[in-house]
């Protein structure tokens, strides 16, 4: 080989070592995938969407659930994200809140002795009854399945705690953190680009594809099934391991059914609500819940139903996933 060709060569060579370096090092970082202490997270492009029930589904909403205080909106609106985001892949789970609580020593409010609504089987009613915690809910679940029992103030404080272990090993950014969801961030992640009742479309008979929900599944101690509840048997009376169904178009796993899901903002009415991606401080005492779970018939499947309880409120039905972002100034929580 002659020298011009040794050092086209070597040039060539050069060039393609240079542009896969770039690749590498310059590629947008904000595409990566973290996974810190377990939680999966998707990046969720910031943009301009519509929120708030469609027409079809407000109406559908109406009908099949008789529930109007948790929908409150007539149309849909456009809210505008405009900062980046990520979203964990799957709710909190058992053993990642159990961490949590080994490592702080953490009571949650059913620790201290406000237990959570559950199933009184002999009164048949939902009721607090004493015992019940995430650690000891009424029904048998496995280390991945979603944490359950919590109020707004136990899933805010293992936020805190992660971006604090986050930020002494250096995995995140100073001004970056874990955080419940805002309810626009939720419903964006939630929808991806679909405009349905569900994230899966409008037929409610599809849930069998996507989400744990309450249907014929015998209880393992032969407990009565409610009524109104799906004909078909998913395998779960009670909550199922994380990630089993299949993902919305985001790549996320049940963000309809298996559990409620926290969201961080204050609740507020529709449409007269900030349509920028804020936490929303307000007169109001409550919070909201998002998605659905096991123990739910068709009406709490649609996408952008709310659930409107006080932040002590908690359930066996009650969890959370987290959400990665930069620290928002702006925020003023009710508490
Ligand atoms: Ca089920
Ligand atoms: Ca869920």
């Amino acid at each position: 080989m002659s020298d011009l060709s040794k050092r086209a060569l070597s040039t060539l060579l050069g060039i393609i070592v240079f542009a896969a370096l770039s690749i590498i090092f310059l590629a947008p970082k904000h595409h990566e995938k973290i996974d810190f202490y377990g939680h999966k997270m998707v990046f969720i492009q910031p943009r301009e969407f519509m929120m708030g029930p469609t027409s079809n589904a407000t109406e559908w909403i109406q009908e099949n659930t008789g529930r109007k205080d948790w929908t409150l909106s007539s149309k849909a609106f456009p809210v505008l994200i405009n900062n980046d985001f990520y979203i964990a892949k799957h709710e909190t789970t058992v053993a990642q809140y159990r961490t949590f609580v080994e490592d702080t020593n953490f009571k949650t409010l059913a620790d201290r002795g406000h237990y959570p609504i559950t199933w009184d089987k002999k009164n048949k009613i939902w009721a607090r009854q004493p015992g019940y915690s995430w650690a000891n809910p009424d029904f048998d679940q496995t280390d991945d399945c979603p944490v359950v029992c919590l109020s707004w103030g136990d899933a805010n404080s293992y936020c805190e705690w992660l971006t604090k272990k986050a930020h002494e090993a250096g995995a995140i950014k100073p001004d970056w953190e874990y955080r419940l969801p805002t309810e626009q961030e939720w419903e964006l992640a939630a929808r991806a680009y679909s405009s349905t009742v569900f994230i899966w479309g409008d037929d409610p008979q599809d849930a069998k594809f996507y989400a744990n929900v309450l249907d014929s599944t015998p209880k393992p101690d032969g407990e009565e099934i409610a009524t109104t509840h799906f004909d078909w048997q998913d395998g779960f009376a009670f909550t199922s391991p994380v990630g089993l169904l299949q993902p919305n178009v985001y790549g996320l796993y049940d963000m309809q059914g298996n559990a409620w899901e926290w969201c961080i903002n204050d609740y507020f009415d529709y449409p007269d609500c900030n349509t920028s991606n804020k936490f929303l401080s307000s007169d109001y005492k409550f919070k909201v819940l998002r998605g659905g779970s096991w123990d739910n018939y068709m009406g709490s499947f649609a996408v952008t139903l709310r659930r409107i309880e006080k932040p002590s409120f908690a359930s066996d039905t009650t969890s959370f996933r987290v959400v990665l972002a930069k620290k928002n100034e702006d925020k003023e929580l009710s508490e």
